[in-house]
């Protein structure tokens, strides 16, 4: 199965939409590396945050089928780029998390993925499972 990578600011909630579509058992190594976990890439969020490490990531979008570029639902400010998604020649999904809080702003996480030039949305929670079916569904079905 083709790799998928994830991408994301700090606490975005990466690790916890790893665990939701792989069924749990994802314990997030703290080293400042991509991390594998089955078909899942997770990112450092310095990666994002520091331009320095965009060639790591475009390096390891290419074992790629998709990536998933995650904005949380409590964040009023967003590290992802004007259309960085352009920047991977891979389909990009946007994935808004943390939509359960009481403070979430949906309509603003999906206008940071939107100028990040991201054309699907989707919007998750990992603590209620809301839409995490549908993620799954848009990534081509993952088992479990
Ligand atoms: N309410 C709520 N909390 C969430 C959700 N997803 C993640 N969190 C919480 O947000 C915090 C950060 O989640 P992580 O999954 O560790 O985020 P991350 O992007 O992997 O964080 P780093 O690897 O440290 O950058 C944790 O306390 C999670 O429990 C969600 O959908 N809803
Ligand atoms: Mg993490």
């Amino acid at each position: 199965m083709k790799k998928i990578m994830l991408v994301g600011e700090w606490k975005s909630g990466k690790s916890s939409l790893i665990r939701c579509l792989s069924g749990g058992d994802y314990r997030p190594r703290k080293v400042f590396a991509l991390d594998y976990h089955g078909c899942f890439i997770n990112t450092p969020s310095e990666f994002l945050e520091n331009r320095r490490f965009y060639p790591s990531l475009i390096t390891a979008s290419a074992d790629c089928g998709a990536l998933l570029f995650v904005q949380a639902a409590d964040r009023c400010t967003s590290q992802l780029p004007p259309q960085f998604a352009s920047m991977f020649n891979r389909l990009v999904l946007g994935v808004v998390t943390k939509i359960d809080l009481p403070g979430a702003r949906v309509p603003l996480a999906r206008r940071f993925l939107e100028n990040a030039g991201v054309r699907r949305i989707l919007e998750v929670s990992a603590v209620t499972g809301a839409g995490i079916a549908d993620l799954k569904l848009a990534l081509g079905g993952l088992p479990g």
